[in-house]
């Protein structure tokens, strides 16, 4: 097969850079896909520490403002891993000058800079993706096939939690996650998003939303976080924290089930809770980021005495992704769903075509944020087809 070199280019190198640039580096390992991609640059402000990121995860070599990486002309694609309002800036400029781009989630800080993305990609005819890696988990890709395959029936309810604990101390700092006008919310586009997705992969489009927020701890020290979610207080100055610790939602879908969705950092005990729980007129499907290589499926046309939920372990070459990896029982983890997001990526450049989750997903999960922000405010329910109705340049024809 002849292969086609993409030259990566990414933007930023902390937590999501780890992952990203260990799952570059990994992919032509397990998937022999057209398109290979190579660690051309990353880019960072400090100069000490993009050097040493670019040393320590392979990529040959380092700039020190992201406007230069995308003028760079030996880059082919640009990987944004940056603070979440840096993102449609960095997104733009990358598809203007013609590269194709992927980007962390939340796409933006509002529904008006995701649609100027959207546009922006698509003027441009770049392939684009948004990084909502746990759909690559073989046993999430295999609760799709066995609801697009029937075997649950009608989908009645989907329940989703995403529930960490990190920020419990109230002498955590004010990182940027913390701060509206750098991440846009809190617990809602940080984990919220992640089990929108997961939603609208498995069960469908969204129809309306209520929602409810809380913030616990008012004010936080000045300070940073590593990669770890491990607070460092730098000062005793305090500033007001203004996003949510805690989000609920409950939701309608457009094909009649009903959602019960919740997000929160102050769930003791509970460092990465990312599950969901679906159930169909014929069976139901569990989940569990935890436990990621399993799927917990019960069918109602089991025998009698016999029926119960079982464990099914995704790591026979009859699940999806599983083949790249081993033999049956030989589990994977956390960052190969970033392998198999990105294996997608590559096939999305051969191609042309952009694969799912893409920009326009990015802009409908924006869309289903901000109806819920906009219920927390009101406490109304909130149609997201009334509310993207509202929105100045939307139409849902520019989506298709
Ligand atoms: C921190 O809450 C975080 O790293 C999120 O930013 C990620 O999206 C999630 O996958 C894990 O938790």
């Amino acid at each position: 097969m002849n292969k086609k070199q993409v030259r990566v280019g990414m933007v930023g190198y902390k937590f999501m850079g780890k992952a990203h640039s260990h799952a570059f580096r990994d992919l032509p390992f397990y998937f022999d896909t057209e398109a290979v991609p190579v660690l051309q640059a990353i880019a960072g402000r400090d100069a000490a520490g993009v050097r040493e990121a670019a040393e320590k995860m392979g990529w040959a070599s380092w700039e020190t403002d992201w406007r230069r990486l995308i003028e760079r002309d030996d880059i082919d694609l640009i990987d944004i891993v940056t603070p979440n309002n840096t993102h449609a800036e960095i997104a733009i400029a990358a598809a203007q000058a013609g590269k194709h781009v992927i980007c962390e989630k939340p796409l933006a800080l509002t529904v008006g800079q995701a649609l100027h993305m959207l546009e922006a990609v698509k003027k441009a005819g770049v392939v684009h993706m948004i990084c909502h890696n746990y759909r690559f988990a073989p046993a999430v890709q295999f609760a799709k096939k066995l609801i697009a395959d029937g075997r649950l029936g009608r989908i009645y309810h989907i329940r989703a939690t995403f529930l960490q604990d990190w920020l419990m101390d109230p002498d955590f700092p004010l990182t940027w996650r913390l701060r509206k006008e750098v991440s846009g919310s809190g617990t809602l586009g940080d984990l919220g998003a992640h089990l929108i997705d997961l939603a609208r992969f498995l069960v469908g489009e969204f129809s309306e939303v209520a929602g409810m927020m809380e913030t616990f701890v008012k004010q936080r020290p000045l300070g940073d976080m590593d990669i770890h979610l491990k607070g460092r207080a730098d000062s005793g100055q305090r500033e007001d924290v203004t996003v949510d610790d805690a989000s609920a939602f409950l939701a309608r879908f457009e094909n009649g089930a009903l959602g019960v969705f919740e997000a929160t950092r102050f769930s003791r005990g509970n460092r990465a809770g990312n599950r969901f729980e679906i159930n169909g007129e014929k069976g139901s499907i569990r989940w569990d980021m935890e436990n990621l290589n399993h799927l917990q499926v019960y069918l109602e046309e089991d025998e009698p005495g016999l029926q119960g939920f079982r464990t099914i372990s995704c790591t026979e070459v009859e699940h999806p992704f599983a083949a790249a990896y081993w033999p049956a029982g030989h589990i994977i983890g956390y960052e190969h769903t970033f392998i198999n997001l990105l294996a997608e990526m590559m096939n999305g450049i051969s191609t042309g075509v952009s694969p799912s989750p893409n920009f326009e997903d990015g802009v409908r999960n924006q869309i289903v944020l901000e109806a819920v922000e906009q219920s927390v405010q009101t406490g109304q329910w909130v149609k997201v087809s009334e509310y993207t109705g509202n929105l100045p340049g939307f139409k849902e024809q520019s989506m298709r």
